[in-house]
């Protein structure tokens, strides 16, 4: 019998609500609801603490982040990125008149094939723009001194990657700046938010004038900036979500550390893992189903877990390459992307949350074990 509340592929993290009351409180005897709120200040610095990085800026969302960091590195021309990542990550090129050039993914992590950027520069170029796929880092010391010798910018998406360490550093200290999400579906969620770390203050204040209009004072605008700023009850969710954090992480372990024994030895199953000197979000369960090995292709067990009620996402199909709006581009061909093609077909990301019970976990497995 199919049971009848689906598993979704995440459930986001909220505090108790008896928490969040007196918060609420103060913003009602505040009446300071936005621009800069007490709360927004007090969680730019206990994030920037928490993530041990010199600089943060909030904001509403994780896009309106990644196009505001354009605009501060005032890049143009061509950006040399990955089509494997949600269609924000190009959007925001798109919004800033950017020619996105696309690059194939490594085999391993699906993050930008750090070997075939060289070839893809050209006069035009401005920057590289990677994203750490599923929290995965990419390469960034190769990413760097390809950066640093055709004088590039280099903008990490870090949507997935809160709280991620790689060799005890946090990985959002890389590049010139680097963009958070906060969505309701990412493991640090202020229902929407997002935020750019940078590292000086300079940076910083550009960043903070271009998320408020570029307004400097009241007689004074410098930037065409844009509204992105994160409100006061965000910031307060997010400083409730804070102090749950490390224990949700923790769970997330099991969670993760569950599946893997679950799914070990089968046959045209791979999980996209991390590596050993990670320190992990957890944040998404990928794997790959390979049709040439496994007795079933991706769709058709994608299907199957929907009709047992389990709501698994295809994180990433369409490629973004692939869609209407992009597929013009020379380096959206499939000669140009074949890894990146792959595993668009072969993904599927399984449910995982904190509460996700091992009852769930085996119920899942189960049916990828019975392909
Ligand atoms: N860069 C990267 C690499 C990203 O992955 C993202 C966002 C961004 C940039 C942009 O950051 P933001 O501007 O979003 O801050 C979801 C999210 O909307 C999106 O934030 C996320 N990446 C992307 C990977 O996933 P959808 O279209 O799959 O979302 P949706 O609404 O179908 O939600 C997925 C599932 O989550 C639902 O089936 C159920 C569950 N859910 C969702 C919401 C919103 C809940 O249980 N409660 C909720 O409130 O894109």
């Amino acid at each position: 019998m199919v049971d009848k509340k689906p598993i979704l592929i995440t459930q986001p993290d909220l505090p108790s609500l008896d928490k969040v009351i007196p918060y609420l409180e103060k913003i009602w005897d505040n009446k300071w609801l936005t621009n800069n709120g007490a709360f927004h200040e007090e969680l730019e610095s206990k994030l920037a603490k928490f993530l041990n990085v010199p600089y943060i800026s909030l904001f509403g969302n994780g896009t309106l982040a990644l196009i505001t960091a354009i605009q501060c590195l005032e890049l143009e021309g061509e950006v040399i990125t990955t089509p494997y990542s949600f269609v924000a990550t190009t959007h925001s090129l798109w919004w800033n008149n950017i020619k996105p050039v696309f690059v194939d993914i490594d085999s391993e992590f699906g993050n930008i094939d750090t070997s075939k950027i060289e070839a893809a520069i050209t006069k035009k170029t401005t920057a590289i723009l990677a994203v750490h796929v599923y929290g995965n880092p990419c390469n960034t010391s190769e990413i760097e001194r390809i950066a640093k010798k055709h004088n590039l910018k280099v903008i990490y998406d870090a949507a997935h990657a809160f709280g991620v360490e790689e060799n005890g550093g946090s990985i959002l200290n890389h590049g010139d700046l680097s963009i958070l999400s906060f969505h309701a579906t990412k493991v640090f969620n202020t229902f929407e938010g997002g935020a750019i770390v940078s590292h000086s203050l300079e940076t910083k204040k550009k960043i903070d004038l271009l998320k408020n209009f570029g307004i400097q004072d009241e007689n004074t605008i410098i930037s065409a900036g844009i509204n992105a700023k994160m409100n006061e009850f965000q910031a307060a969710i997010g400083l409730l979500q804070l102090e749950e954090h490390n224990k949700r992480i923790n769970k997330r372990k099991l969670v993760f550390e569950y599946y893997l024994k679950k799914l070990k030895g089968i046959n045209g199953i791979k999980v996209v893992k991390p590596t050993k000197h990670l320190l992990s979000n957890y944040a998404y369960f990928p794997i790959l189903v390979d049709q040439n090995v496994s007795s079933i292709n991706r769709d058709t067990l994608y299907s199957r877990l929907k009709e047992n009620n389990i709501l698994a996402r295809k994180y990433f199909y369409p490629l973004i390459s692939n869609i209407d709006l992009y597929n013009s581009l020379e380096s959206s061909s499939f000669e140009n992307l074949p890894i990146a093609n792959r595993f668009s077909s072969q993904v599927i990301c399984l449910p995982i949350f904190p509460d996700l019970t091992f009852k769930e976990i085996e119920k899942i497995t189960d049916i990828i074990k019975s392909k």
